[in-house]
This record gives C-alpha cells, structure tokens and sequence, in this order.
C-alpha cells in the first residue's frame, strides 16, 4: 500500500540509491522534479537570446565561431533536460506552453540585456561560473536521469566559462577603453548573477523538502557563498574589482562576507517585470509559432513511416 511504498521510497533516498523512471515515486517528488527541471531547460533555451544577439557582431571570425557553438550547447542543454522531464510524465511540448504563457519560470538572469562584447566575457566568466558552482552537487541528485544529464552539461559549462574569462583576458591587455567596458560589464552583471541562486534560505519555499529529497543538496545561500569565495581571486587575477564594498575576508567563518544583494529586484524579475522579460518571452513565442511547419511536417513523416511498416 501506499505507506509501505512511501516508506521504500525514503529509505531507499536516505541510503543514496538513485530513483529511476519506473520506481514508485510521491506526488510531491515528482511535481517538484518537473518544476526544478523544466525551469532549468527553460533557462537554456531563453539564454540563448542575450548571447545570440551578438553573434553576427563578433569582432573577429575566431569570437564567432567560439560563440555559435557556445548557444549551439545551450540548446542541447534546452533538449536533454526536456527529455529528462518526459521521463516524469510530461510532454515538451506541455512545458513549452507552459513556458510561452508564463505559468513556468526561468532563470531571472536572462532578464537582463547584453550591451557590449564585453557583456559575453562577464557571461561565460561569472553567469557559467554560477551555474557550475549550483549544477555540480546536482550531479548527485536523487533523481537518476536529472544527474546523469548533469554530468555532460557541466562538462560543456566548464569549457564555456573558460572562454568568458579568456575573451576577457583578452581584453584587459587591450586598450584603456576595452578595460573599461569589461569593468562596465562585471559591475551590471555581477549582482544579478548572486541572484541565481534564488531567494536567501529563510525566503526559500522549496530548499529543505528538496534537501530531504536529495533534489538538492545544498542550500541556496552555501552555494551563493562558494560563488563568491571562488569568484574573487579570479576578479583580482583579471584586474576588476566587484561592485560591493562589503566584500572582504572573514577569518574567523573561513569565507568572504559580502553585501545583500537587493531581493525586492529579483522578485521583480522573477514576476515578470525585469528590463527584457517580455522582450524574451515574445521571441521565444515566435520562434515557436516559426517552427509549427517543422514540427507537422516531421509528424506527417512519422505517421507515414509507421504506416509503410504495417504493411
Ligand atoms: N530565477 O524555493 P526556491 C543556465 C523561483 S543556469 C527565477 O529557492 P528552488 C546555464 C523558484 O523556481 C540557470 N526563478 O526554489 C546557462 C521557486 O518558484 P516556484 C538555470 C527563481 O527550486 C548559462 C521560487 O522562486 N539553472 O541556464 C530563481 O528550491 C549561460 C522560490 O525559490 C537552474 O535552473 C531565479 N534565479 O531553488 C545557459 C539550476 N530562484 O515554482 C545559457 C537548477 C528561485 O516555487 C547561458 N535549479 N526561483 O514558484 C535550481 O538549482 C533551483 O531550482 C534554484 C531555486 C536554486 C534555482
């Protein structure tokens, strides 16, 4: 019965075991892996936007390139974490409605817009940076095909974060003015990029049942505190400072303390009302409405494949 399936379930969660597809899993479980993992899709296929507008103003062959493979991945990240939705019994295309309606989040980071090259540097360094520091511990999520799929997208994100923080190297042996444009750049992006992590802990809804469940297996202000503890240095090894001026070490916790990213903001951007959302949101319909032919036309093709082979 029901209890004795619940109680299988939590020991097996408890004892580290991965869940699978097909095993027994509560409502709850399986409404909030799709709600964490749609989101997450989502916010692939939204921040290919921000990066995407510069792809045809690249200043050199080599940046271009570097950056079309770069939202090439994010959209194969979009496409493995819907599959990995469906394993949950939804449909991708459910959650993209879902998504065009706006009944289903995305990240707030993509709110914001890309104003320069330099934009595309801080992106990689500290926006892949984030999203490293929060889907790494995911790899050992309780739910097998969320960490399997993971695995391969924090490979791919080591790789893009690495190219941030080379283009921006770049630029800061360049000129004063390029200098100057990757400092702009960290100062807009660097807050927002706090905010990834979600609402402080006391403010977080969903952390300690995720937490139970080994959805998550951190807490959203540890991981926010591993970001800034790893970002530091780098900022000091690139030459930019960070736009907070309570960053400084603390001794006596072993971390760096830094100031309250403003919250009233990210639950502003979360609801709809960031600088680009409805930019963002109307695009991504488009595109959607773009490809109906595709999508028929690719049905037609199946049905008539399935047909040929009755007979
Ligand atoms: N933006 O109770 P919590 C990328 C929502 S990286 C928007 O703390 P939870 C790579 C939250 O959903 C970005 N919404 O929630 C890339 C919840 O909503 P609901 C994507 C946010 O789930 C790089 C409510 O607020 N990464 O795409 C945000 O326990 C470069 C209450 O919050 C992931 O999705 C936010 N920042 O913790 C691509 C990672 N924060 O439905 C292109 C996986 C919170 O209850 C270019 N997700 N909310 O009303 C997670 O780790 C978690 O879902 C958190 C939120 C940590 C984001």
């Amino acid at each position: 019965d029901e209890t004795a399936l619940q109680e299988h379930f939590e020991r097996r969660v408890a004892g580290e075991e991965r869940i699978e597809p097909r095993d027994w899993v509560p409502e709850g479980y399986r409404k909030t892996l799709v709600r964490q993992i749609a989101q997450h899709a989502h916010s692939e296929i939204i921040g290919m936007q921000p990066e995407g507008n510069w792809i045809t103003r690249a200043p050199s062959l080599r940046r271009k390139a570097i950056l079309l493979a770069k939202v090439q991945d994010e959209a194969g990240h979009g496409l493995y974490l819907y599959s990995a939705a469906e394993t949950l019994g939804v449909d991708r295309s459910e959650l993209t409605d879902k998504l065009i309606d706006q009944r289903q989040k995305y990240s707030s980071i993509f709110n914001y817009p890309t104003l320069n090259f330099a934009d595309i540097g801080v992106i990689g360094w500290l926006v892949d940076g984030a999203a490293i520091c929060n889907q790494v511990p995911l790899c050992r999520s309780s739910y097998g095909p969320y960490a399997r799929a993971m695995v391969r997208i924090c490979k791919e994100e080591s790789f893009h974060q690495r190219q941030g923080y080379e283009l921006l190297m770049t630029m800061m042996r360049g000129t004063p003015e390029q200098r100057e444009m990757v400092q702009d750049a960290t100062d807009r992006w660097w807050w927002p990029s706090l905010m990834m992590f979600g609402p402080p802990d006391g403010d977080s809804p969903n952390t300690q049942q995720s937490m139970a469940w080994r959805i998550k297996r951190h807490t959203n202000d540890e991981l926010r505190q591993k970001f800034v503890d790893m970002t530091i240095p780098q900022a000091e090894a690139l030459g930019v400072t960070l736009p907070d001026p309570d960053l400084r070490w603390n001794d006596e916790r072993g971390h760096y303390d830094f100031g309250e990213p403003d919250w009233s903001e990210l639950k502003r951007v979360i609801s709809g009302d960031g600088p680009c959302n409805e930019q963002r949101i109307a695009r991504r319909r488009e595109a959607h409405e773009d490809g109906a032919w595709v999508r028929e036309a690719a049905a037609a093709h199946a049905a008539k494949q399935a047909a040929r082979e009755e007979v």
